[in-house]
């Protein structure tokens, strides 16, 4: 009751302020300025992108189907634009301006993951758009990952790190009053979002000049590459983007010739007639110059491109099948290369049903239920279907319904990422250490329920059939 209280006042004053650009806009400002910013920086990932555009290019060519329902959705203008991208911060309070920030581009934080297991020293969140209409007007989101101090054993490097972090502000003063006056008065006006939009890219800047000397980088990359990564520099330089490929297998094979070294194989379920979750790959990182305390010149490596094939989302009962497989095929042998991997995965995963009925009937995949042309023609007619069974009415014809976008991450493809940029030396596990409280805690606010989000999807659109109906 207060929650939906604070929201209403909040929407009030927005109205009343329609001199107000939205949320979705500036999301949309912010991510045209870290694309430009990031293919100037990292040239490689400019030529990603085009790669990108012109496989998808080529499977819209060869698939009309695809094109048309791309078409049907509003998908087409933005199809090779990025999706997402990520970044690691060192210290709660840096999060937790990060939260403040990208609540005024209409992103929340979505899930916690826990990559300490797979060797990574982080807990991370997404945030994103969560409604539906602002996922279609824009869905770039940010995978966040807080570096966790504590798992260094080192004790002295640990508080070496922490004096380090202390010192450094990541946000510029100006974009710390905008995002006060964003709060205090419940938007921004366009000229006030730009500036916005101005400041906060400078956070995700890349800066060439370390924040140590050479030897103290050197010590906390011997602990672990990521730590350097985090702690050495001025800011938590953007790390990747990631556009959305409609043939991820197509450019995975073809990165090579366009001059780009992918990593070893595809993450996440094989290629499959109904997609499902999340396939990713990325090219590895660059080694970059840059300058220590005192001019001295070294490299730097943490900076790649990515891109991203999304599927349906999984209900939890879908999900833990999925777990359960993925488990199984990193049993299976290691293979030398992705077509090996890939025909392997496509074994183990033939457990996975993949058809559209099985998957709904089997509670797997969350869907969203809409009328057929006939379905709207009766109701038009007032016939009530006095059925609300909506498999039934799928067979009846009145009914039809289409796969929810899996819209989150998976944090052993997310490993993967990390880890194929982390050179040989790699990590064992920090053993079960998941810590969501202390995530949420340094985050100032919990983070939302995935599952919850794709369910009440679903829900909505049931109800709205139903309602449509007179069920
Ligand atoms: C984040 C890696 C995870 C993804 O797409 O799963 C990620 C990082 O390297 O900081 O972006
Ligand atoms: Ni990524």
């Amino acid at each position: 009751m207060a929650d939906s209280l604070f929201y209403w006042s909040k929407d009030i004053a927005t109205m009343v302020h329609a001199a107000y650009v939205s949320a979705d806009s500036i999301r949309t400002l912010f991510s045209d300025a870290m694309s430009r910013m990031y293919q100037q920086e990292v040239p490689q990932y400019g030529t990603l992108v085009q790669l990108v555009a012109d496989i998808n290019k080529q499977v819209l060519a060869r698939e009309p189907s695809l094109h048309q329902q791309l078409q049907h959705q509003d998908e087409l203008e933005r199809l090779s634009l990025e999706r997402h991208g990520a970044i690691r911060v060192g210290t709660a309070a840096e999060l937790n301006m990060l939260r403040r920030i990208f609540a005024i581009m209409g992103m929340q934080p979505v899930s916690y993951y826990d990559l300490s297991e797979a060797g990574v020293p982080v807990h991370s969140t997404a945030f994103r758009p969560v409604d539906q209409a602002s996922l279609q007007h824009n869905p770039f989101r940010i995978f966040t990952s807080l570096l966790r101090l504590e798992l260094i054993e080192d004790a002295t490097l640990r508080q070496q790190a922490e004096a380090i972090l202390a010192q450094r502000d990541i946000f510029t003063a100006q974009a710390r009053k905008l995002v006060d006056l964003a709060e205090a008065q419940g938007g921004l006006t366009e000229a006030q979002a730009q500036e916005f939009v101005a400041e906060v890219l400078e956070t995700f800047r890349w800066h060439q000049h370390a924040t140590v000397d050479r030897a103290s980088y050197q010590a906390l990359q011997d602990t672990h590459r990521l730590i350097a990564d985090v702690v050495c520099f001025h800011g938590p330089h953007i790390n990747h983007l990631t556009p959305r490929s409609l043939d991820i297998d197509a450019v995975q094979q073809q990165m090579p010739a366009a001059g780009i070294s992918p990593k070893a194989v595809i993450e996440g379920p094989p290629r499959r007639r109904c997609p499902i979750l999340l396939r990713q790959t990325s090219f590895t990182a660059l080694e970059e110059a840059v300058l220590f305390d005192g001019e001295q010149a070294g490299t730097h490596t943490a900076r790649f491109g990515e891109i991203e094939q999304r599927g349906m989302a999984l209900t939890p009962k879908g999900r833990d099948l999925y777990d359960q497989l993925l488990d199984r095929s990193r049993q299976a042998p290691v293979q030398p290369d992705n077509v090996r991997h890939q025909r392997q995965l496509a074994e183990i995963f033939a457990d996975f049903p993949d058809d559209e009925a099985s998957l709904r009937q089997q509670q797997l995949g969350y869907f969203r239920y809409e009328l057929t042309d006939t379905g709207r023609e009766q109701t038009a007619q007032g016939t009530n279907a006095n059925n609300d069974d909506m498999e039934a009415l799928i067979e009846a014809g009145l009914v039809q319904a289409s796969p929810i976008t899996y819209e989150d991450f998976l944090p052993v493809s997310a490993a993967g990422i990390f880890q194929s940029n982390l050179g040989n030396a790699g990590h064992e596990a920090y053993g079960q250490n998941a810590s969501k409280v202390a995530f949420e805690q340094a985050l100032g606010s919990a983070v939302i329920d995935e599952f919850g989000l794709y369910a009440d999807m679903q829900a909505d659109s049931i109800q709205a059939v139903r309602q449509a109906l007179g069920a």
